[in-house]
């Protein structure tokens, strides 16, 4: 049997991400392919670096998508399907969006991969595809198989791409993960991260977690024993991380170069607002720190020029918050509908679609 895994880019993400910058490597599709039953012949298209081959004699496709590359992912879907080549779609949008996502394949997989995808492998195997598949419960770390980094190839930084944790104990009004991932914050058991670690060559590593501190005492675990290691790593953290001193020096011994934090807004009631209030812009910027770089993102716009005088910035992003698509049941308008009519899930250009997803 023969699968091909496609993460999806649409034009927009293409043009955005054609710098060096962004071209992480990527995880989602080399831990697929190690979750997948070993006598099944796995090829991978990672759109940033080539076109997809509709030619190709395949048993069944795979695609990966977040909103923004979702209407691309959508017509390979359904050129592969005119072909007669049934069809899987997975990843943060059909999660959100499952029933507009089984519209343009055969199975929409919601959530997690672990223990699911075999099954629906199975299935297809035996010619009883179902229309959705998900797990129960969220899954356990404990025995994640490694990605197989063979699958990541020409992306910059490297193959070191791993994860600790998954999902974040917090609940933002905006943010997705708590319903993609049960509301359950995991992690791995850290002598099997340190494990992966060890054994990937590159010496700069990547730890895609949304919230690699989500759990204090294990973060504190994680980054002893990362510590022998002597690996650069970087990963994403919430802005609590200054108030434990400890963690820091322990981040720094273990290697960390660089997180990335949202401080999203410079109003302590937007951010309370939203159910972030754990983010108390007075505390921003600490004498004690060190960094020249920071990134808000989300800013008051009338503040923000004071505040982009005073700090030096590294980059600013900003991000609109578009309702996601009609079909979607929103309980609150994001915007304005007359000033910004709803769209089929994506915006042009460089302005992101995170839909707002309240339940
Ligand atoms: C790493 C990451 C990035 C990296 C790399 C992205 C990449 N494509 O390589 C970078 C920094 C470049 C990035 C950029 C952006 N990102 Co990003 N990113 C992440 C992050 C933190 C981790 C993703 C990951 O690798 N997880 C580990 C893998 C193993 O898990 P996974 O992808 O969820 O896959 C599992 C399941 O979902 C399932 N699965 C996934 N796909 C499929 C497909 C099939 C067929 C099957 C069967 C199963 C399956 O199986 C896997 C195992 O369980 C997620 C947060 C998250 N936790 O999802 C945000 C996230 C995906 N990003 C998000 C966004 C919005 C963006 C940006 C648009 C931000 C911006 N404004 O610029 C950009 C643009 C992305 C792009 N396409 O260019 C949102 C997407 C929301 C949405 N509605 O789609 C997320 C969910 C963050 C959030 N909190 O909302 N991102
Ligand atoms: S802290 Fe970040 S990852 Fe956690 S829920 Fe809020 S936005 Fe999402």
């Amino acid at each position: 049997m023969r699968v091909e895994l496609i993460t999806a880019e649409g034009p927009a993400t293409l043009w955005m991400r054609k710098g060096r910058l962004i071209r992480f490597p990527q995880l989602t599709m080399p831990l697929l392919a190690a979750l997948t039953p070993g006598d099944v012949e796995i090829h991978h298209t990672d759109e940033i670096i080539s076109p997809v081959n509709f030619s190709r004699a395949i048993d069944l496709v795979g695609i990966t998508t977040t909103t923004c590359s979702a209407p691309h992912a959508y017509e390979v879907a359904d050129e592969f399907r005119a072909r007669g080549v049934k069809v899987v779609l997975g990843g943060p949008h059909p999660t959100l969006l499952p029933e507009e996502a089984v519209q343009h394949a055969d199975s929409v997989l919601i959530g997690e991969a672990e223990g699911v995808w075999p099954a629906l492998v199975r299935d297809f195997r035996e010619g009883r595809l179902q229309r959705f598949y998900q797990a129960a419960a969220a899954p356990s770390l404990a025995g994640l198989p490694w990605a197989r980094r063979e699958h990541i190839e020409r992306r910059a930084y490297g193959r070191g791409v791993l994860i600790a944790t998954r999902s974040c104990p917090h609940a933002c009004g905006y943010c997705m993960l708590p319903h993609f991932y049960h509301h359950q914050h995991r992690c791995r058991p850290s002598d099997e991260v340190i494990a992966e670690a060890a054994a990937i060559r590159e010496k700069a590593l990547i730890f895609w977690d949304d919230n690699i501190i989500g759990n204090l005492d294990y973060a504190r675990e994680l980054f002893r024993g990362l510590i022998p290691l002597r690996k650069r790593w970087t990963s994403q953290a919430t802005f609590n991380i200054v108030d434990h001193e400890d963690l820091i020096q322990l981040a720094a011994a273990s290697g960390c170069e660089a997180l990335f934090i949202g401080l999203e807004s410079i109003s302590a009631a937007s951010l309370r607002e939203t159910g972030k209030g754990f983010n108390k812009p007075r505390c921003y910027w600490p004498k004690r720190w060190k960094s020249k770089r920071m990134a808000p993102m989300n800013d008051r716009f009338q503040r923000a020029p004071k505040f982009l005088g005073d700090y030096p910035v590294g980059f600013l992003p900003h991000q609109l918050l578009l309702p996601l698509a009609p079909r979607s049941d929103h309980k609150k308008q994001v915007l304005d509908p007359e000033c910004f009519p709803r769209r089929p899930n994506c915006v042009e250009g460089t302005a992101q679609p995170f839909g707002r997803f309240l339940v």
